[in-house]
């Protein structure tokens, strides 16, 4: 299988993550993204090229253009304010609140913002650039013929909304990537999530869509981040009514139960009939994972691979979580290995 990959994750290097009150130095760190490619090699998946260079408006069929003009600007503006940390979002436009975009970066970053822990730094938005350059460059090797690719992409973007960040995210590569597949004449996409954490910007981004069909298993809203989306009776609407899927599982969650969620969807994505499938890949389902609350081994991984493939569609997998540092590569590839009958 081809990997995409680009050196310029190594940009996003934040120093600081708000958690549990404190500022602690971020899990969704440079090293992840080295790890995975180590094992890429490491198990010689197959060839290893970088990303090409793509226009912005591949990015603006998925994301507004002020909201990408932000990430863009971010930092140098709240530089220019003489602020001596990183740029964190501290205010929102919350209930009965004025939805208006303010002038002040201070205010700007509670607009773009869905959650706190993520702050933008120097290099932020160049990473975030590359990462979905990664992601386009994979799709578009499928669209030349490739059945399946491997964006190894850094940093993750499912939780990026039309016009949010947050969740470590910036832009959402797997919707970006759906969406060059429905413009290059693709006709159905299933974006099928399998991140511990809900796919909330995925699901915001298509939910009234019916070209596009979205489901994602993760640990249940009411126990996890994001908190506010991802419960089961969330369908879609519009023309898009019964094209969005979610599978919220409590604390402890193990690969049978996980398994069977995933066996469900798959008959959702067979009854689509989808020309392309994009898989959201997370691997914070680890049951070592320092952040999460799921019980799947490293080997569940090569057995869901294998499932995914089972379904007999072209497959793209986008990088998307996972925070256990040192298995990161081994869990990430073994769903790769899987997908490859290996
Ligand atoms: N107590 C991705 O996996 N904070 N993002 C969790 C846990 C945010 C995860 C707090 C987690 C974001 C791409
Ligand atoms: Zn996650």
């Amino acid at each position: 299988m081809l990997t995409v990959f680009s050196e310029k994750h190594a940009l996003r290097d934040s120093k600081t993550e708000l958690y549990g009150g404190e500022l602690v130095p971020p899990f969704e760190c440079p090293v992840r993204a080295e790890h995975i490619l180590q094992r890429v090699k490491e198990v010689s998946l197959g060839q290893i090229i970088g990303p090409n260079h793509y226009e912005i408006e591949a990015v603006t069929r998925i994301h507004d253009a002020a909201f990408i003009h932000f990430l863009e600007t971010c930092w140098s503006e709240w530089e220019a304010t003489g602020y001596k940390g990183e740029a964190i979002a501290t205010c929102w436009p919350a209930r009965g609140m004025q939805q208006r975009i303010p002038d002040h970066i201070e205010g700007k970053l509670g607009y773009y913002a869905l959650a706190a822990e993520t702050a933008i730094s120097n290099g932020t938005w160049e990473a975030a650039r590359a990462s979905v350059n990664v992601a386009l460059t994979a799709q578009a090797a499928m669209r030349d013929g490739a059945q399946e690719a491997f964006a190894l992409c850094r940093p993750p973007g499912h939780h990026a909304a039309g016009d949010m960040f947050g969740g470590y995210c910036f832009i959402n590569n797997a919707a970006v990537a759906a969406q060059a597949f429905i413009d290059q004449g693709a006709s159905r996409v299933a974006l099928l999530d399998v991140d511990f954490h809900h796919g909330n910007g995925s699901q915001a981004i298509f939910y009234d869509r019916d070209d596009v069909m979205f489901l994602s298993l993760h640990g249940d809203p009411r126990e996890a981040f994001p908190h506010f989306l991802g419960y089961a009776d969330e369908l879609g609407q519009g023309k898009g009514e019964g094209f969005n899927h979610n599978y919220p599982m409590g604390p402890g969650t193990s690969f049978r139960t996980w398994g069977e969620a995933l066996d469900d969807a798959c008959r959702k994505i067979c009854d689509f009939a989808p020309d392309a499938v994009v898989i959201s890949l997370g691997v914070d389902t680890f049951e070592h994972d320092p952040i999460s609350f799921f019980k799947l081994s490293s080997d569940d991984f090569k057995r869901y691979g294998s499932s995914i493939s089972s379904l007999g569609m072209p497959t793209l997998f986008v990088m998307e979580g996972g925070y256990a540092v040192e298995e990161i590569g081994i869990n990430a590839v073994n769903v790769l290995q899987g997908y490859e009958g290996q």
